[in-house]
């Protein structure tokens, strides 16, 4: 039987707690890179091993081996730092890595180009301002995601603080992280480490949470494996709708791969029921979830294959008591409030336009050493958005003008408030050089292609509109394009699917429009398709509502 079962499955049994060999790995002064299973098991310590895919083939020129550093991606659940954390994670970037701060798709940072013999080091800053990496990747639950600006509701606090406590509950209990790279000592009594959810084999595949305060659904909620819309009324928070089997990847040529969005199965009111039932969703993936097909693995299929009714069965089953009726909510956003923004407290709140969440220094704006001088006066945390954005928060009005100095004074607020609609509301995925699975550029494309885009917005007076436009340089989804306005995916250097007819609030997927054009076929179709929109939209239409009338829907007029 195990002879069927994927390299990773074995890892994960035989790894000693996810110890495998990654100690003597990264000792291994020959190579930069390291055992292949160990760079398995470094993904549940939040680590991927790349290398520098603009230098491969100057490098096999020269007989060298390729170009290896490490991606680490901090878990951060909700996204938020402070200023202690956020000067560290600057200073590391600025010494050990790219000195670029990646704000990613899931609220966290992620530090490129970290030399093996720098990971050890690395860790050890983050540990001592009390950040880690674990889970961050792997096949276990990752970072928790929440709606984290605070004006979206007076609540905000006590909902925010379930993305803390969901992450500490599904946290992995080996202690492997903090022997390999924290020099803890090494672990005795082995039962200290047991782990019931996780037991030896951990996950079919990697999952995710994510918790909604409608009416914004800047999270996305329902492309997380299991997404919770909170449930809110006479302020007071009932509990959450759970959603469940959202999951955006597919694979070109595998028909039986999809995006899905998540499915409601009902209401669980708050509190200790709804980290049981949270629980529970997770063991009935561990236990019924694909082990011998990765790509069936995750949640969605296991939904698919079991029947709704079923998963919901066993889940109920295991947890105890039945899921209520779904509560009534409804999205009417999908955004970051960009600019000063007050929340019922009185605290400010700043959001910067940082472009696909690249913190760093360019000829243009110097962003990164302004949010490190804003960091210095310790009177700010940072709060990452899901849409790759950083907030400077909790300001107190009395600390508002000093902060609001430091960004004139890096033209921060000319470079947010310069920033087209259009611009605001897009992101895209890391993809080259780094991302090894990347079939086309992403996020060092898109801004020009955006240019290009605003020009033909302009053109037929469509600058107004907020049309939510994402790219992925490959069809795995990092930067959610299925679930956008325009969304363009990667097939080859230079070439993008076009998918359209996704809604603005993200309740529905996009379609496949038009395969592999290239920036010139791209810019013809958006020519026509807004020229179109301009002549026929009905009322205040979306351009998504527009194309999913107009393109996909059987009873278009
Ligand atoms: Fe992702 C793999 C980057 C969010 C679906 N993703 C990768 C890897 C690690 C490539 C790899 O396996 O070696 C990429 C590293 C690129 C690099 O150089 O940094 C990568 N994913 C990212 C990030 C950094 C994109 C970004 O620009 O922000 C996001 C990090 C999130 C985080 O902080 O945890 C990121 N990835 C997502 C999302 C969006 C989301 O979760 O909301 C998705 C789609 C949702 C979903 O999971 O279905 C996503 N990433 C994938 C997949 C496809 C999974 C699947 O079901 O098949 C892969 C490939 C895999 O797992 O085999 C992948
Ligand atoms: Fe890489 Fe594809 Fe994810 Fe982009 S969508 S980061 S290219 S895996």
């Amino acid at each position: 039987m195990s002879e069927k079962l994927p390299l990773l499955e074995r890892v994960k049994v035989e790894g000693n707690a996810l110890r495998g060999t990654i100690a003597e790995s990264i000792k291994d002064e020959l190579t930069n890179s390291m055992r292949e299973e160990d760079t398995l098991l470094m993904k549940f310590h939040g680590m991927y091993q790349q290398d520098d895919r603009d230098r491969r083939e100057e490098r096999a020129k020269k007989k060298l081996e390729r170009l290896y550093s490490f991606m680490i991606r901090l878990r951060m659940p909700g996204g938020i730092l402070t200023s202690e954390q956020w000067i560290a994670l600057n200073n590391i970037a600025g010494k050990d890595s790219t000195n670029e701060l990646k704000v990613t798709t899931r609220q966290t940072i992620q530090l490129h180009g970290v030399l093996k013999s720098r990971l050890k080091p690395t860790h050890q800053v983050f540990n001592s301002v009390h950040l880690d990496t674990i889970a961050a990747c792997g096949d276990d639950n990752r970072n928790v995601t929440c709606s984290p600006n605070p004006v979206q509701s007076p609540l905000h606090e006590e909902i925010f603080s379930y993305a803390g406590k969901i992450s500490k509950m599904l946290k992995p209990k080996t202690r492997a992280y903090y022997e390999i790279f924290l020099d803890e000592e090494k672990i005795v009594d082995k039962k200290l480490e047991e782990d019931p959810l996780y037991r030896d084999s951990y996950l079919p595949r990697k999952f995710k949470i994510g918790i909604c305060i409608p009416p914004n659904n800047d999270i996305d909620v329902l492309g997380n494996d299991l997404g919770l819309i909170a449930i809110v009324e006479n302020d007071q928070l009932l509990g959450f709708n759970f959603a469940i089997g959202g999951g955006l990847a597919f694979t070109f040529g595998n028909p039986d791969t999809y995006a899905r969005l998540a499915t409601e199965i009902g209401f669980v009111p708050a509190g200790e029921k709804t980290f049981k039932a949270i629980y529970e969703v997770v063991t009935v993936q561990r236990d019924h979830g694909d082990r011998v097909d990765r790509k069936q693995a995750r949640l969605k299929y296991t939904v698919d294959k079991m029947g709704i009714e079923n998963f919901k069965a066993a889940v109920e089953e295991r947890m105890g008591f039945a899921f209520e009726e779904s509560k009534r909510f409804v999205f009417t956003e999908r955004e970051d409030y960009y600019g000063w923004q007050q929340d019922f407290k009185g605290d400010w709140f700043y959001t910067v336009f940082a472009e696909n969440g690249r913190v760093m220094d360019t000829e243009q704006v110097s962003l990164k050493t302004a949010l490190q001088k804003i960091a210095g006066t310790g009177k700010v945390n940072f709060r990452c958005t899901v849409n790759q954005k950083v907030i400077i928060s909790d300001v107190k009005p009395g600390d508002k003008k000093e902060i609001n100095d430091i960004l004139e004074e890096f033209k921060i607020i000319e470079h947010t408030d310069n920033a087209s609609l259009l611009r605001k509301n897009a992101m895209a995925c890391v993809a080259l050089p780094t991302c090894p699975l990347a079939l086309a550029e992403s996020q060092r494309y898109l801004p020009s292609l955006l240019t290009k885009i605003d020009s033909l917005l302009s053109k037929h007076a469509l600058q107004n509109e907020k049309i939510i436009t994402r790219m992925t340089g490959c069809p795995n989804g990092c930067g959610r394009s299925s679930v956008s306005e325009i969304g363009f995916i990667g097939t080859g250097l230079g070439k993008y699917n076009l998918n359209l007819g996704g809604d603005h609030e993200g309740y529905r997927l996009n379609k496949l429009y038009k395969e592999s054009l290239n920036e010139a076929e791209i810019l013809n179709e958006l020519d026509g398709l807004f020229s179109q929109f301009k002549k026929d939209r009905i009322n205040k239409e979306s351009f998504g509502d527009f194309t999913f009338r107009k393109l996909f829907n059987n009873n278009k007029d």
